[in-house]
């Protein structure tokens, strides 16, 4: 069984990074390791929120996992609290990362032409060179501007996403992929590029429903896809597939609530959904 690693935030409740990463991926049938990277009363879209930074423990976690020789298949960021937690985590890549492993940065800090409230300006320079270390980088629009340095639109054609990709791959990541694309009122999907010049996109109906978390559902699900290997077109697929379903059931739950996608009712249906493709 493949071993994947997740740095990212506990929020204690409301669905986003380790307690969406932790159920999905080892449903998938992939061992998930965990380095909470900081422990928050809930995500940072709430009025009131805790947030405990723990970057001071990455170090001495990796230490001990180095002296008890502990690898991993795939090392998988979502997000990160603070810029000194970004350049902690590129210290955790060069220690792990290597060529027979894969390195997945979601770099979860912006949505709808805004940065989250938590971050100041400076933080996307930090989380641009978490992504340059990237195998795979999974951006949604806002984060691909913010990235690197590109004017934010929500009316844009064909020419608008590819220069996006070209300039998040001049970062140093070998693969990106952005999400949330659009070229039809009624489709959403991603695209991407690799160092080959590979292209690749996939689209669903579009929900008009949107529930915070549903980007770390998409991330956790490509990295199980990946790690049970599917090949990435096919993850990417997949994974957009099963947030849609999610979605749907959440819609139509009476509890459903907006901070969070219901995605635990649909786990059954991604575990047929991964093994018709395998
Ligand atoms: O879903 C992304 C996310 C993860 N973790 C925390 C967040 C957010 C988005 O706002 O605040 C703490």
């Amino acid at each position: 069984m493949k071993r994947i690693i997740t740095l990212q935030d506990i929020s204690c409740v409301g669905r986003c990074s380790i307690t969406v990463a932790l159920p999905v991926i080892s449903a998938m049938g992939v061992e998930c390791g965990i380095l909470p990277t900081a422990v928050l009363s809930t995500h940072t879209m709430f009025k009131t929120f805790t947030c405990k930074d723990l970057s001071d423990q990455i170090a001495p976690i990796a230490d001990a996992w180095e002296a008890e020789k502990i690898t991993f298949d795939g090392i998988y960021t979502g997000y990160l609290a603070s810029g000194e937690q970004c350049r902690q985590v590129c210290a955790f890549f060069d220690r792990f990362a290597n060529a027979d492993n894969l390195v997945l940065v979601d770099p979860a800090m912006a949505d709808n032409g805004k940065l989250y409230a938590a971050f100041d300006s400076s933080f996307p320079q930090e989380m641009a060179k978490v992504c340059a270390k990237a195998d795979i980088i999974l951006p949604n629009i806002t984060e691909a501007c913010l990235l690197t340095g590109t004017e934010y639109r929500t009316e844009y054609d064909e020419a608008y996403i590819d220069g996006l990709l070209c300039r998040l791959l001049d970062l140093g990541c070998r693969t990106a992929v952005l999400t949330g694309v659009s070229f039809a009122p009624d489709k959403l999907g991603v695209a991407y590029l690799d160092r080959d010049g590979n292209r690749f996109s996939y689209f669903t109906r579009r929900c008009p429903q949107s529930y915070h978390g549903t980007g770390d559902l998409y991330s956790s699900t490509v990295l199980g896809g990946v790690m049970r290997g599917l090949d990435l077109g096919d993850a990417l697929a997949l994974a957009a597939d099963f947030v849609v379903t999610c979605i749907e059931a959440t819609a139509s739950s009476k509890e459903s609530r907006w901070y969070g996608v219901e995605f635990e009712s649909q786990i059954p249906l991604l575990c047929r959904m991964l093994e018709e493709r395998l």
